[in-house]
């Protein structure tokens, strides 16, 4: 036995050091270094030398499996496994009595040992994670009282992943799902993204994109995907996948999809005991229909509830949710895109069967920097509405900027939508304390991909870990969160802690600055939505251009949404509508969404609209240069390659929001007709410069079959 545990000892060591792979980023947030702090370290050797479990399931194996590893790294010393309960320093304990849902556990100090308690395996496995997070945030386990539940049901990835492996709004390389060698090639990362996810608590994956391909439906896929969940079972994430709303035609050799039709209903029943057969707890499906090109009921004249309703009949019978997601806007009304999703989908709200979810994206439009909150969430009392936030940062920077996308994730779900009057937060909303859904969710548009350290841009793998987070608990804080994934990430150097922090937390008002300040929004690139186009004003439709969401003019810039323009504010609450629809009460960081206000109007700072501009561009820089600074002082303590990574992109990082500087305000100016204020750097060229940009080959365009 003696003998086993050193040579297992030497061979996880051995693992942990091959050359650079620990370094650079694959281990993620589940880096297991020896802890530093000496009495901590002492302590937790000997409080946690052995353990009981008992159980020989796959998820208890997995609990064991990541003991056993966590504690090598961390403590250096390997716990023994005991069947003596009693006597075991920590204990992994089935308590059917306990009051807590959705996987909730407790960790409990008694009588010098620790005790994990739960209603389910999962549960003891998140609770096994909560613990070896403490070990690694160095925090003291010697007097544990944690109880830990999710209000939330459904946490959620949502992968935009095409079959061909590529991956829309994908920035980290290729799909991480290959497609081609599955079922019988199992990658290892399969395995460490269900331990990533389970120590965050998701608990769920759609595994494809949501403008689908009905492939992944029929039998050879449905063995791929049913490899794929049989990784993640043990790890309490279940297996969700995108449905194509024509698949009966495609797949099915009929001739219409029409909800009402028996025929196609009878096709989806069919199916969908087709796949049940395969993944016995697949979860259910995710839907984009009417929406950019998608197939959906609307073709066959029918609703948005005709359709989700249809495919929730089929499901119900196994368990299975429709996820109905309400990115809609139509390429023939004239209407303001910004209230459309709302226009449709509020006077259904009651329709839609119990286990159909309505999936909002945060803001209006579309996982812009920054966005005031979707109306939708103020408005269907009697329908459970998921969010969807955008983990992978299509809109914010991409895989070359270090944004950290938490406190946006949290502006947005602290936000009051005054619904049932002061206090009901979008958090209430979504976790369903407000209206009491019958079942929550929460999704985030992945991140992940092929490359070495799976996000692209090391920093942003916090993205992923905070997301995971905030949808365990959406009252956390994420200054909380950010400390918690450095100190589990880079160790918990006070400077490295600190500093990073620091980083991390300025990093997404600093991008909000220096591409779209004060409510301007969706002046991307056209397609890549890579870098700055603001005068792009002739596309197909008038709603893909930036022209049409900043409207400058020799007047001034932003778009009316207030009565005197679209009026989207009254889909806003009195106490909102009231407060957005006024120019002089419009909190600033939203102005421009909210108003097209005059080049000289006066803002609180004394500044003249035009000024506030060019401050905020500025400052988005400074902001960045104060970032690449406190990173460049953590030389040493950051492992060279990481500290070299992110040294690189932070120069990229910078010559982006210069970039995004000079395209847009010489492209305002020539509307302003103002002056190039003093406190703002001179351009570095001429428009035409900035006009003439290609980026052919931008990562993450949307493929065209
Ligand atoms: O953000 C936009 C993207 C599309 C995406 C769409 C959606 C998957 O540009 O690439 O399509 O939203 O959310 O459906």
């Amino acid at each position: 036995m003696k003998i086993f545990k050193t040579l297992l000892q030497l061979t996880l060591v051995f693992s942990i050091n091959l050359s650079g792979f620990a370094q650079a980023g694959y281990d993620l947030w589940l880096k297991y270094d020896l802890v530093q702090n000496e009495e901590l370290l002492d302590s937790y050797k000997r409080n946690l030398q052995s353990y009981y479990l008992n159980s020989n399931s796959l998820t208890s194996k997995a609990i064991a499996d990541e003991l056993e590893t966590a504690l090598s790294g961390l403590l250096g010393q390997v716990p023994e496994r005991t069947t003596s309960k009693n006597e075991a320093d920590l204990q992994f304990l089935i308590d059917d009595g306990l009051d807590l849902k959705n996987d909730g556990f407790t960790i409990e100090s008694q009588r010098g040992k620790t005790l994990i308690k739960s209603k389910t395996e999962v549960g003891l496995l998140y609770g096994a994670f909560k613990l070896i997070g403490l070990l690694q945030t160095e925090t003291n386990i010697s007097v544990l009282s944690i109880k830990e539940e999710s209000k939330i049901d459904i946490r959620i990835l949502n992968h935009w992943d095409n079959l061909d492996r590529t991956s829309e709004r994908g920035y980290a390389g290729f799909s991480i799902w290959d497609w081609h060698r599955l079922p019988d090639y199992l990658d290892p990362r399969y395995k460490d993204y269900a331990r990533a996810n389970a120590s965050i608590g998701i608990n769920a994956t759609v595994l494809t994109n949501v403008n689908s391909n009905a492939l992944v439906i029929t039998q050879p896929y449905l063995k791929k995907v049913e490899a794929l969940a049989a990784v993640f079972r043990p790890y309490g994430i279940k297996v969700y996948l995108t449905a194509r709303f024509s698949a009966p035609i495609e797949i099915g050799n009929l001739e219409t999809a029409d909800p009402l039709d028996k025929n196609v209903q009878n096709w989806w029943n069919e199916k969908v005991k087709e796949i049940y057969k395969v993944i016995p707890d697949f979860g259910g499906f995710l839907v984009k229909a009417n929406s950019e090109g998608q197939p959906g009921p609307q073709n066959y004249n029918r609703t948005h509830a005709d359709g989700a309703n249809m495919l929730a009949k089929a499901l119900k019978p196994f368990g299975g949710n429709v996820m109905w997601r309400a990115f809609v806007y139509s390429s023939e009304e004239p209407v303001d895109r910004a209230k459309q999703a709302y226009n449709e989908f509020q006077p259904l709200d009651g329709k839609f069967d119990d286990n159909v979810l309505i999936q909002v994206k945060n803001g209006p439009i579309d996982f812009q920097p920054r966005e005031p909150f979707h109306p939708l969430f103020g408005a269907m009392p009697k329908t459970p509405l998921m969010m969807e936030f955008q983990v992978t940062q299509e809109y914010l920077g991409q895989a070359t900027q270090l944004v950290y996308l938490a406190p946006m994730f949290e502006e947005v779900l602290k936000t009051d939508t005054y619904m049932k009057g002061a206090g009901s937060t979008v958090a209430k909303v979504v976790d369903g304390s407000l209206h009491d859904y019958p079942v929550t969710s929460i999704a985030g548009v992945a991140n992940i991909g092929t490359n070495i350290n799976w996000t692209g841009h090391p920093i942003t793998q916090s993205n992923w870990y905070a997301f995971g987070r905030q949808a365990w608990n959406p009252e956390l804080s994420s200054e909380e969160i950010a400390v918690e994934w450095i100190k589990k990430t880079y160790g918990c150097d006070y400077s490295v802690v600190t500093k990073l922090k620091d980083i991390m937390m300025k990093s997404w008002e600093a991008s909000v600055n220096y591409m779209t300040p004060l409510g301007l929004h969706h002046l991307m690139g056209t397609s890549h939505h890579y870098g700055p186009a603001p005068w792009v004003d002739n596309l197909s439709r008038a709603d893909w251009t930036p022209y049409y969401y900043h409207k400058s003019d020799a007047a001034g810039i932003g778009f009316d949404r207030s009565a005197t323009g679209s009026n989207a504010v009254e889909q806003y609450a009195p106490e909102l509508e009231k407060i957005y629809g006024n120019i002089n009460e419009c909190p600033e960081e939203l102005i421009l969404w909210f108003h097209h206000a005059p080049w000289d109007f006066k803002m609180n700072s004394g500044r003249t609209l035009w000024e506030e501009l060019a401050f905020k561009y500025q400052d988005g820089i400074d902001q960045v240069r104060e970032m690449q600074s406190q990173w460049a002082s953590l030389e040493g303590k950051i492992d060279k390659v990481r500290f070299e990574q992110v040294s690189m992109l932070l120069t990229i990082q910078e010559k982006e929001a210069v970039w995004w500087k000079d395209a847009c305000m010489l492209y305002f100016q020539t509307f302003s007709k103002k002056e190039w204020p003093d406190f703002l750097e001179p351009a570095q060229k001429e428009l035409e410069y900035y006009k003439n940009l290609r980026f052919p080959f931008a990562p993450g365009i949307r493929p065209r079959w």
